[in-house]
């Protein structure tokens, strides 16, 4: 007999929301029936302590890991990094929704691949066969952390759709440039547009995905409305928020941060808690939501949880110098 036994990040069927109450839908509509979807009682809501009430959370009511205790929803929304709309945490959340238009939104697939497009956001998802969800750990360079519940579909599924040549080695993301809208990048704070890369069999790794959504609500803008990358193993600054093309190449790209400091920011970015950066230890983290102000303080695991799944990619790759 054949037993599948599902990946930790995989939740049961159980504990989503039908796909199609959201996401198959334009983001408009969903926000506009989200009130209505839960009023009619779909998917036992499990509401987690501190997350804002009103919307089923997804998540797996029989998840007894405790690192994996998800942040409140209103945390993981006001509490960003998103320098095109400032430099302080708080500033998205207050910066992108003052009428920068996420809707509606093209990306374009480009590069050393048979299938080159541009296409709508919402017609990617659709694509892509829908929106599911994964809980994945995050943790930023800056030394804290979040568990996020993250909607949207793994990239494999769009590297699939692209169809790479075999001269593509790296994958690079672009995301969006509007200086005329977006006060921050009138400035220098770094080099505009965002910019990020992968090699393409990190790229291709399952835990890999494009996320589209947040506790199954649209992902809101200051979050990286309507695409970002979200890579569980690297440090935060690797997940390009709104991106508008997604380019296939043969030479390892740099990265914005980078290009920026490449003493501090390497082109891996793996969550090392043996390398420290320049400036600090990156021993352990504050979680962001528990105990207390300050956060409480945990241990960093290699590759932030992951080793399992990922550190096959990293054989025999020197990651002191390769950070
Ligand atoms: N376009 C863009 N993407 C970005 C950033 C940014 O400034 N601009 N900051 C990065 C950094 S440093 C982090 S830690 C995460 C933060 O994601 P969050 O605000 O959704 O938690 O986004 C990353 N993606
Ligand atoms: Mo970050």
């Amino acid at each position: 007999m054949l037993i599948r036994i599902p990946p930790a990040w995989e939740l049961p069927e159980s504990a989503c929301t039908p796909e199609r109450d959201y996401h198959l839908r334009p983001r408009r509509d969903f926000l506009r029936t989200l009130g209505g979807a839960v009023a009619g009682g779909l998917a036992a809501p499990t509401l987690l302590s501190g997350a804002t009430a009103g919307f089923p959370s997804r998540v797996n009511p029989d998840h007894r890991d405790p690192a994996l205790q998800p942040t409140p929803y209103e945390l993981i929304t006001s509490y960003c990094n998103f320098y095109e709309f400032g430099t302080g945490k708080g500033d998205p959340k207050v910066n992108a929704n003052r009428g920068w238009k996420t809707e509606p939104w093209t990306v374009e697939i480009s590069g050393l691949i048979r299938n080159p497009l541009q296409i709508d956001a919402n017609e990617l998802v659709t694509r892509m066969g829908g929106a599911e969800q994964r809980v994945y750990r995050f943790r930023c360079v800056e030394a804290w952390s979040m568990v996020i519940p993250w909607d949207g579909f793994p990239l494999a599924k769009l590297i699939a759709l692209a169809d790479p040549l075999p001269e593509a080695k790296f994958v690079t993301f672009t995301t969006f440039n509007d200086p005329k809208n977006v006060p921050g990048q009138r400035s220098s704070a770094l080099e505009w547009p965002y910019f990020e890369g992968l090699r393409l069999d990190e790229a291709n790794h399952p835990l890999a995905f494009i996320a589209t959504g947040i506790y199954g609500r649209a992902i809101p803008n200051q979050n990286g409305a309507p695409l970002r990358l979200v890579v569980p193993w690297k440090y935060g600054f690797k997940y390009g928020k709104s991106i508008v093309k997604i380019d296939f190449v043969a030479q390892q790209p740099r990265n914005t941060w980078q290009v920026m400091t490449p003493h501090e920011y390497g082109f891996y970015a793996n969550v090392n808690p043996k390398v420290d950066h320049p400036r600090w230890s990156q021993a352990s983290e504050r979680v962001i939501g528990a105990g207390g102000a300050l956060g409480q303080r945990q241990r960093t695991l290699m590759f932030n949880g992951y080793e399992g799944q990922v550190a096959p990619l990293y054989a025999g790759l020197d990651l002191r110098r390769n950070y």
